[in-house]
This record gives C-alpha cells, structure tokens and sequence, in this order.
C-alpha cells in the first residue's frame, strides 16, 4: 500500500501517462486490437469501445511539429489544430501512426477545414455535428452516431450489438462517476491537492489503456485524499475556464497557483466532458447517447447557453473568487464567447475576471506570469 509521501509520484505518473501509453498503443496494435483517435468531447466513445477498439485523443500538447503544419495550413490557426496535423503528417505521434481511424466532427472551422488536409493520408470519419442543440440537431446527431455504428462495424468486422453498447456505456459512466468524485474533491477549502496535481489527472487519465485499472487507481487516490484533509495554505480560489488547456496547462497553473488555487476546470478534460452520464435505463440507448453528447457547451454551439449553465453552477458549489478564461491564439468562439463569460462573472455574479491568449509557445510566457501573479495577488 502506498503512503501520503507518494502522492507527488502518483500525480508524475499520472502526467506522464501519455508517453507511456505510447509502447500500450504499439502492443495492442501487434495482439490485433483496432486503435480509434479522437479529437473531441463531442465524440461518443462508447461506440468504438463497443467495438471492440482501444481509444485515444489525438490533440497534439507541444508546438514540436508546427513548422511542418505551416507548410500546408495557414500560420495564423489555432495551435491545438497545427500541432494536431503537424504532428500526423510528420509520423512523430506514435497515437496517429497507430489509429486505423481517425474520427473527427465539424465543430470549428479550422477543425473541420485541417480534416479534409488529414483524410490526404490518414482514414478519417466525419461525424456532421450542428451548431446548435435543438430537437433537429438532436436528431441528427443521433443520425450520425448510427451512421459511425454502420462504419465501425464494417471497418472492423465486428457488429456492434445493443448488449455490448450498453456494457459500453456502463463502463463509461462508472469512469466519469469516478472522476467526478475526484475532482470534487477540489470543492474542500482549502483543496487536498494543486489544480496542477489535479490537471494532470483528470488530462493523464484519459490516455490510460487498462480502462478498469485506471478507474480503480483514480477511485483509490480519491479516497486517500480525503483521508489526507485539505492543504494546509489557504489561498483565494480559481476557476478555468476557456479553451482546451492541454498545451498549456504547465505554463498557466503554475503561474497561477503562486498565489491561488485553480479548484475548479470548465473546459475539456474538466467538468465540460464529465458530468452528465449517458442514461443507462433509456429504452433507445442511441437516444440516450445522442443526447448525453450533444448536451455538452463547447462555444462552437450558438447560443452556448449549456456553458453558462455550467459556470453558474460550478462558481457557486466550487466557491469561486475569480474566474481566468484561457484562450487559445486565433481560437475564435471561445474569444468572441469572452464577452459573453465576462458579463456572468462580474455583472451577475460580481466576481473578477482576467482572459488571457496564448498559444504553445514559450514566448510570451513572462507577459502571462505577470498578468496573472497582478491578478491573484488582488484576490
Ligand atoms: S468540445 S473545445 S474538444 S471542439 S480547435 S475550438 S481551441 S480554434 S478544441 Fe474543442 Fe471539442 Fe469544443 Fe472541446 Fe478553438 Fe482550436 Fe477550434 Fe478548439
């Protein structure tokens, strides 16, 4: 049994579990196991699952390969989308070299805009997701979802039977009940771990293989946290919110969390993925899943009223003092739908709020540091 004293390493392990699931990819690969990558929250990985196929997020964290990306797109693009096709078009993400599908949805422009260079030379599904979420959206989406079933089954072959989707979606809500629990934890105050020893669980979990083990592992290290009690310091307390932070979530929590805690994250990896459940009794389980994934406030949807939904309620049960939204360079819904954060944190909740644009650089990191230590220092 490991000791409190081993908790940093267990937080390490966690963060570099995306490495380390790179030998896992290349393993399944050799025993026969179909490897699906995904790009995002919007997809039902159930689906795959029920297929039989081990699944992995493709979103590129490092401006590595991004020099390559802008030979073929536009310098002035988002660096999750150049680094994502930098790094498949340069063969350097063992993730990509081993998907047998990649399966993308038109969420953003520049998303659906890079797919089309990336169906050149990898084989690449495209789920037709709408902007917006009425009952028509709905329906489609529920479309699509049968239509990725049809497409999976035959690449596969394997049928997808009602049986192994159910086991599938049970399996996934056991998951994100799991980490659910372990990420509010950070409702204590003060919390029992850092936003950056949070982060990089939520984000490390996620490349885990062994899906069974790694719940447990995060059931475990939840229980002992709470054993464990709160940090000592209490500091003012942060949510995230904004973009995906994968790429740099070092860069900005540790600026951050010199005088604050990030206790709370929106956005992707976060709450905005984990916490509605797939509705397991529902008579028409491909209803069930069309809704759970449609359901989700990514700022390509217009009116994103399910966002604001959830920064209400996330500010009040998290205790919040301030909110920081992190928007990638040129991201441009999430930088419009600023206006929109701003107005609920500091008009209707009387709150301060701080929006900063980065991208996967290293520079302009001193400019961050400094903007968000004047921040944290006021709280
Ligand atoms: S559900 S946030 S994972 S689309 S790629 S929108 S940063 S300009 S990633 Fe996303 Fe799905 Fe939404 Fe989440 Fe902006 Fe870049 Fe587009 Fe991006």
């Amino acid at each position: 049994m490991s000791t409190v004293a081993d908790l940093p390493k267990i937080f390490d392990t966690f963060s570099q579990q995306r490495r380390q699931s790179f030998i896992t990819a290349k393993e399944f690969k050799q025993s026969g196991t179909p490897l699906v990558g995904i790009f995002c929250t919007y997809m039902p990985i159930e689906l795959p699952l029920a297929a039989g196929a081990a699944v992995v997020s493709l979103c590129s964290v490092s401006d590595e390969t991004i020099p390559a990306a802008e030979q073929d797109l536009p310098r002035n693009l988002c660096p999750l989308i150049k680094a994502s096709y930098g790094f498949a078009k340069t063969d350097k993400c063992p993730y990509f070299y081993f998907s047998d599908l990649v399966i993308a949805e038109t969420t953003c422009d520049g998303k659906k805009k890079m797919y089309e260079h990336l169906a050149d030379f990898k084989d690449v599904w495209v789920m037709e997701l709408t902007n917006n979420q009425s009952e028509d959206a709905l329906r489609l989406w529920k479309k699509e979802i049968l239509r990725l079933k049809a497409c999976l089954e035959q690449k596969f072959g394997v049928e997808i039977t009602e049986e192994k989707l159910r086991a599938a979606v049970a399996q996934r809500n056991r998951e994100r009940r799991a980490l659910v629990d372990f990420y509010e934890l950070m409702k204590m105050d003060p919390p029992p771990m850092t936003g950056m020893d949070c982060y990089k669980v939520l984000n490390g979990s996620s490349f885990r293989f062994d899906r069974e083990a790694a719940r447990q592992e995060i059931v475990e290290l939840t229980q002992r946290l709470r054993q464990q009690g709160g940090l000592k310091e209490k500091r003012p307390r942060i949510l995230v919110t904004g973009s995906p932070l994968g790429g740099v979530y070092q860069k900005v929590l540790s600026a951050l969390e010199e005088n604050a805690y990030a206790v709370a994250f929106e956005s992707c990896s976060g709450a905005k993925s984990l916490y509605e459940m797939v509705d397991e009794d529902a008579g028409d389980i491909y209803d069930a899943l069309a809704r759970r994934y449609l359901h989700i406030g990514c700022s390509c949807m217009s009116p994103n009223t399910y966002r604001m939904d959830l920064l209400r309620r996330m500010i009040d049960e998290f205790r919040i003092d301030g909110v920081v939204e992190v928007v990638l360079q040129t991201c441009l819904t999430y930088a419009i739908e600023t206006r929109n954060v701003r107005r609920l944190v500091t008009e209707e909740k009387g709150l301060p709020y701080l929006a900063i644009e980065t991208d996967y650089s290293q520079s302009g990191d001193e400019q961050i540091k400094t903007r968000l230590n004047a921040f944290t220092e006021m709280l």
